[in-house]
């Protein structure tokens, strides 16, 4: 059997407990969204196995750090596809990332379930590619709505995004659409990069263009920056910030700043379902604060693949499987299924793509410098 560590997947058994992969990102600036993915996928795991796992058998989430670079993503996939031979892999944290290492697990016929991969595109990379996170079309418009509706006089809106990442290119092309559909005028673009961490020269544009809103796609670290410059240079208007803001961890970064900030949201703890109302009493049992939005996501993620494996245990056990094949089925069986999650009813469409029913507006209140909460306005 030592050997068969480096073969062929289709010569192997499916090992019990059964093995999950969860590939996000535990160390560097992007852990500010891993660390909460990881939170959810640890309460899956825990709730999972408590109500008897799939059919008596336990599963096992097998972590691999996927960082916040392209290249530690790939070993994570890797090392979890022939190393840890799981069936299936959650991750990784970034669009980014998913674009050079799902592939990977395409051309190994692992499936893959993004927790947070947002950008345009992501079900087609291939097959055995998914997602549990709704995409920038279907988000981003609800958080530059709802700054209209607190401030109608808005019209001169500002611009900014992270150009060296796929997921913030791709927001801003969205809410650039969505800013001239709803009649308003793109007063300026300002363009910067994740790494960054002095926005003087793109902030100073933005005060020139006299902008009465600004929306910026970036990511938490650059992102809460970003928000603390405009303020330090008197930028008085709404801010709205995408996907990448949507973490408390934003706080320490952008500190008495982000208050007022406004975030579209894929997830509510307010959502009223049975199955998100036990989740949320579980996670603050555990975590002793309400669950957000990318922990609410990756626990998705993983009840995805327990629920679809359980349909396919039912017909046959998981342990008298050939591992390749069970990944090949687990793929059609996410994709036909429908799942009651923390996230509402979900279902995929053939390409992998969520459909998923509800979408929230939250907005920044700071209680302190560094405490503070998303409120639900929406
Ligand atoms: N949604 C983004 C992406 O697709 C980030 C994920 C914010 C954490 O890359």
């Amino acid at each position: 059997m030592i050997g068969a560590a480096l073969g062929a997947a289709s010569a192997q058994k499916v090992e019990t407990p059964v093995a999950i992969g969860i590939a996000v990102a535990q160390t560097s600036n992007v852990a500010l969204f891993g660390q909460e993915q990881v939170a959810g996928a640890k309460l899956a795991e825990k709730l999972i196995n408590a109500r008897g796992g799939i059919g008596g058998t336990p599963i096992r989430l097998v972590y691999q750090d996927a960082a916040g670079d392209e290249n530690s993503a790939i070993n994570a996939f890797q090392n979890l596809i022939t190393k840890e031979r799981v069936v299936g892999i959650v991750g990784p944290t970034l669009s980014q990332q998913a674009f050079a290492a799902d592939p990977i697990a395409e051309r190994a016929r692992i499936p893959v379930l993004g927790p947070s991969n947002t950008a345009k595109g992501i079900p087609q990379i291939g097959n055995y590619i998914a997602r549990v996170s709704a995409p920038v079309t279907v988000i981003a418009p609800a958080a530059l709505k709802q700054a209209l509706k607190i401030d109608p006089k808005i019209k001169r809106v500002a611009v900014m995004y992270a150009q060296n990442d796929a997921f913030s290119v791709s927001e801003t092309g969205i809410f650039q659409d969505t800013i001239k559909a709803q009649g308003l005028t793109v007063a300026t673009v300002q363009k910067s990069q994740t790494t960054d961490t002095d926005f003087t020269t793109q902030v100073t544009a933005v005060l020139n263009a006299k902008a009465d809103l600004v929306v910026i796609s970036a990511l938490a670290a650059d992102g809460g920056n970003i928000i603390k410059q405009l303020r330090q240079l008197s930028y008085k208007g709404l801010i709205v910030g995408g996907n990448g803001f949507n973490t408390t961890n934003l706080f320490p970064v952008c500190q008495k700043d982000c208050d007022g900030l406004l975030v579209a949201q894929a997830y509510s703890p307010l959502q009223s379902s049975a199955t998100n109302q036990v989740f949320v009493k579980e996670y603050r049992a555990l975590y002793k604060k309400d669950p957000p939005q990318f922990a609410a996501q990756a626990y998705a993620g993983v009840q995805v693949f327990a629920d679809a494996l359980r349909v396919i245990d039912r017909k046959k056990k998981l342990a008298q499987w050939d591992l390749g094949d069970l990944r090949t089925e687990l793929n059609k069986q996410i994709l036909a299924g429908k799942y009651n999650t923390p996230l509402g009813e979900l279902r995929f469409d053939k390409e992998g793509e969520i459909n998923q029913k509800e979408f929230f507006v939250a907005q920044v209140k700071m209680k302190d410098a560094k405490n503070g909460s998303f409120v639900f306005v929406k």
